[in-house]
């Protein structure tokens, strides 16, 4: 039996599975500029976020419908699932979508559709998390928090909102305004800081979005002071290890500064991320991590509690979900 843990990391877009791309491309009529799955798997190869984000913003090309989307999700919620995930708060890119013409309503309801039926069918709770990209303006991200107000909690599936894609030269401040508009419409604020970009990144999603959680964190490791804050806190991260090697932001999985982070006292979780791409769904990264850094039961038992601890649920849902 996989340990029960939720997932707080993932981006639903990055779930896009090789065989489900070619599917759903045959099934919209959209040419890929791969022979086959196996000639997009070797393309699979990344040299940092950047190499990264521009296969993954392109392979969107094959979600077009309501039900690609609801297919998309329930084809991950059955493997998080089967991997011991109970809840999860699942981030998506409405601005990459709406560039191709695809609109919110299409999206969400998509999406929604599969959030749904998933504590019945699949046993996992659910949550949706919209994120800016934070390489587009400040305009268009405020835009986008205007088009999802339909769809907000507690009428609709959004509960929050990220930030994410290319980090360096994008720091947080850029978004002061939109974030500060989410949180008077009630939404829970995270974003993604110190995967590429420095800890002052960090410092600022805190300092000036208000974030209650850190995508990634992981170079807060470079400032002492910071650790100290985010320990103080109980500022969650939300580490996603086979990611991490992927990318290229640590050479391998056993020099991951997951032990040295959570010996400091800080409020670590396992993630996935993009699993697709980057090797693996959340128990898979438990299961990496094990293995190549030697946590003991107990250690793993405390990343599978702290993903409860630092998720959106209220403690009553929580003890359930567990
Ligand atoms: C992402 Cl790993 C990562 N970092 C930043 N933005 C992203 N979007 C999808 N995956
Ligand atoms: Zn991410």
């Amino acid at each position: 039996m996989p340990l029960p843990k939720a997932e707080l990391h993932l981006h639903i877009e990055g779930t896009l599975e090789p065989e489900l791309a070619f599917a759903l491309a045959a099934r919209n009529g959209v040419t890929l500029p791969y022979a086959d799955t196996e000639e997009l798997r070797k393309a699979y190869e990344f040299a940092d976020l950047q190499s990264f984000l521009n296969l993954y913003y392109g392979l969107m090309a094959v979600l077009r419908t309501e039900d690609d989307f609801a297919d998309l999700a329930d084809a991950y919620l059955a493997r998080a699932a089967a991997q011991g995930v109970r809840h999860a708060e699942i981030f998506f890119d409405p601005q990459a979508h709406l560039a191709r013409g695809v609109g919110m309503g299409t999206v969400v309801a998509g999406l929604g559709r599969a959030l749904d039926r998933s504590e019945a069918v699949h046993g996992v709770s659910t949550q949706l998390i919209m994120c800016f990209l934070r390489d587009e303006s400040a305009g268009s991200a405020m835009e986008t928090l205007e088009a999802a107000k339909p769809y907000l909690a507690p009428r609709g599936p959004i509960v929050g909102v990220g930030l994410d894609s290319a980090e360096v030269g994008h720091p947080p401040a850029k978004f002061a305004e939109v974030y500060g508009a989410a949180a008077a419409l009630g939404l829970r604020r995270v974003a993604h800081a110190g995967e590429e970009g420095p800890p002052a990144y960090i410092t600022e999603a805190l300092d000036v979005l208000g974030a209650e959680r850190i995508d990634h964190g992981l170079r807060c490791m470079e400032d002492p002071e910071l650790v100290d804050r985010l320990v103080r806190d109980r500022v969650p991260l939300t580490l996603c290890p086979l990611s991490n090697v992927r990318l290229r932001a640590v050479d391998v999985l056993a020099e991951h500064p997951l032990p040295k982070m959570l010996d400091a006292g800080l409020l670590c979780t396992v993630n996935s991320d993009d699993p697709a791409y980057f090797g693996g769904y959340a128990g898979d990264n438990f299961r990496a991590v094990r293995e190549a850094l030697g946590l003991s039961p107990e250690r793993l038992r405390e990343l599978a509690r702290n993903s409860f601890v630092a998720s959106f649920l209220e403690h009553d849902e929580e003890r359930r979900a567990r």
